[in-house]
Formats: structure tokens, C-alpha cells, sequence
């Protein structure tokens, strides 16, 4: 079987997702980088792999397949020997609630509204919108409330062993906690500062650090 190919640049919270969850399964897989800098995801070439022109894409002895939850169900699926989903449904559910959460709130509040008018766009040599920061903040709160009551008395997000809701949330914590807002707040959080101590000393986290962060 011919190792798995992810697409997408090594600075993507998604792409980081897919290429944790290859690590934690101690998998091998290639990186194609992706420039959306460059814009790199809108030409044809990229399109052809996702019709919506976002990474990551995964690639895997003729199966194709983008949406980053998808890609990691499938991958847990695949490669069950390391598993990082729980079999108790009730630690199924909480694990899928996380990553739902993690797409439809935490993304956006944490990486849209916060990381990248901090730091991408004064490294493009913009300035940060300080009211619109700052108008973001209950909802970043909000979510890091949320993230913390689900690691209330547990180690990680689906009550079980390390799991995908982690690797989804990981990258993601990884840019927050570099904002001054995150190192503002996150102590706030003793139950999601615990779980990031933890995630953060991580041998797959080393291995995919991108050069941002
Ligand atoms: N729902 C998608 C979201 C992927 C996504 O938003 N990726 C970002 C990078 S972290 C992207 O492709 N951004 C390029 C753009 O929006 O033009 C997934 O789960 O894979």
C-alpha cells in the first residue's frame, strides 16, 4: 500500500490536524505543499482535488478525500492498529461534539478573529484592526469556557485516551497561546491549560511544527 499524501502548506491548522493524526499512528505520508499565499489552492490543479479550492487534501492509493474531519475518521479507520477513537458510544459522542465545536466556533473565534490579524497580517505588513480584536473576544471566551468544561475531570476531550477531538483542537491552540490575547486569557482555563501542557510536549507536535508557530 502506497504511503498517504496530504496537500496543503505546513502553517494550516487543518493540514497540522491530518498530519498529527498520521503521527500519532507513527504512519508514514508525504507533504505537498500548498502556497495560498501564492494562491496555489485556486488553480486548476488544486481544484481538481477540492472543488472548493481549501486544504487539506489527502490522497491515498487512488481514494481521494478533503474535509479535515473526514480525512481523519478516515485515516483512524484505515490504520486501526493506534486507534484514536473511543469505542464507549458515550465517549464517541463527546469526541464528535468536540470536533464539531472545534469547526463551527473555535476556528473562527480563536484563528480568524484573533491569530490572524496578530500575526499574519502584520507579518504581510499589515496592521491589526484592534476594535474588531477586541470586538471578538466574548466569543474566544465563550469557547475557551466551553473547551474547559469538556476537560473537566478528564485528560482529554472524549473522556477516554488521546483522540482525534485533540488533534483537531491542537493546532489551533498552538497559534492562540502565541497572542497576547491567548497568554491573557488561557490562564483563566485550568482544565484546558492542563490538557495544552500536556498536547504541547508531544513528540507529533514537534514533528509538525510549522515555521510560524
Ligand atoms: N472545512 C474545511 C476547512 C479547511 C480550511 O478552511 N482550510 C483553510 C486553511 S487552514 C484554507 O484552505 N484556507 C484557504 C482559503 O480559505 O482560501 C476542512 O475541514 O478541511
Amino acid at each position: 500500500m502506497a504511503a498517504p499524501v496530504v496537500y496543503g502548506p505546513g502553517v494550516s491548522t487543518y493540514v497540522r490536524t491530518v498530519r498529527l493524526t498520521l503521527e500519532e499512528k507513527a504512519l508514514e505520508y508525504r507533504l505537498v505543499e500548498v502556497d495560498l499565499l501564492k494562491g496555489e489552492h485556486q488553480e486548476p490543479a488544486h481544484r481538481a482535488r477540492h472543488p472548493f479550492g481549501k486544504v487539506p487534501v489527502l490522497e491515498h492509493d487512488g481514494y481521494s478525500l478533503y474535509e479535515t474531519s473526514a480525512i481523519t475518521r478516515y485515516l483512524d479507520a484505515a490504520f486501526p492498529e493506534v486507534s484514536l477513537t473511543p469505542t464507549d458510544p458515550r465517549q464517541i459522542g463527546r469526541m464528535q461534539q468536540a470536533i464539531a465545536v472545534v469547526d463551527a466556533y473555535v476556528y473562527k473565534a480563536l484563528v480568524t478573529d484573533i491569530v490572524i490579524p496578530r500575526v499574519l497580517v502584520p507579518m504581510t505588513g499589515g496592521t491589526p484592526d484592534e476594535a474588531a480584536i477586541q470586538g471578538a473576544l466574548p466569543m474566544a471566551e465563550l469557547c475557551l469556557r466551553v473547551l474547559d468544561e469538556l476537560l473537566e475531570g478528564v485528560s482529554y476531550l472524549s473522556g477516554g485516551g488521546l483522540g482525534l477531538a485533540d488533534l483537531h483542537l491542537a493546532p489551533i491552540l498552538a497559534y492562540f497561546s502565541r497572542t497576547p490575547e491567548g497568554g491573557r486569557l488561557l490562564p483563566s482555563y485550568p482544565n484546558l491549560q492542563r490538557w495544552w501542557g500536556g498536547i504541547a510536549s508531544r513528540e507529533s507536535m514537534a514533528r509538525t511544527q510549522p515555521g510560524l508557530g
